[in-house]
């Protein structure tokens, strides 16, 4: 095989070069994957993971009521919304991969503080572990396991938020 001639240096070299390449090409691929599209109207745009996480993270240790359970970290919604000057919105349109469907509107908002959470240990979120994105209300963790407080709002799977 052409790769195994050569001096030990040129093969190493090589090498190196091709798993830099499939990193570069897995990480790209994990961005998209865990992309996530705002509606504004007419203008659509897509948000990376990397973009979304610059507005700072947030951590919260806890159980989800659906299963998942650890370390979850993400942004406040109200920075993301603020950042896509969506904050003045009266209704905020959440749409998940399962085609689950509900809105947050500005009272709602101004009453708990919601986390769009992007990882779960430090990983970005699998699908089985209710990514790529979820919301959560870190304040209502405790009851939301107890079952005295309402968790309609908890939508996972998220890919899309839509303002009108
Ligand atoms: N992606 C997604 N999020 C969701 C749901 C869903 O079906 N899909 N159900 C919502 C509803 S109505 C409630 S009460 C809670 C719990 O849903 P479950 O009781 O159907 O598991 O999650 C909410 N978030
Ligand atoms: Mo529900």
């Amino acid at each position: 095989m052409y790769l195994l001639n050569g001096s030990p240096w040129r093969r190493t070299t090589l090498l190196l070069t091709i798993f830099f390449m499939l990193w570069q090409a897995s990480n790209a691929l994990a961005d998209t994957q865990q992309s996530l599209t705002v509606v504004k109207g007419e203008t659509s745009s897509v948000l990376s993971l990397n973009k979304i996480e610059s507005l700072g993270l947030h951590k919260v240790t806890m159980q989800h009521p659906e299963g998942p359970q650890g370390t979850f970290s993400g942004v406040w919604l109200d920075a993301l919304l603020k950042s896509q000057e969506l904050d003045k919105a009266q209704r905020v349109r959440f749409i998940a991969e399962d085609g689950y469907t509900t809105f947050l509107s500005s009272k709602e908002r101004r009453e708990k503080q919601y986390l769009l959470v992007t990882r779960l240990d430090g990983k970005p979120v699998t699908q089985k572990d209710l990514g790529p994105y979820m919301l959560i209300v870190p304040e209502d963790a405790q009851a939301a396991l107890e079952g005295t407080a309402s968790i309609t709002r908890w939508i996972w799977a998220v890919r899309k938020i839509q303002v009108r």
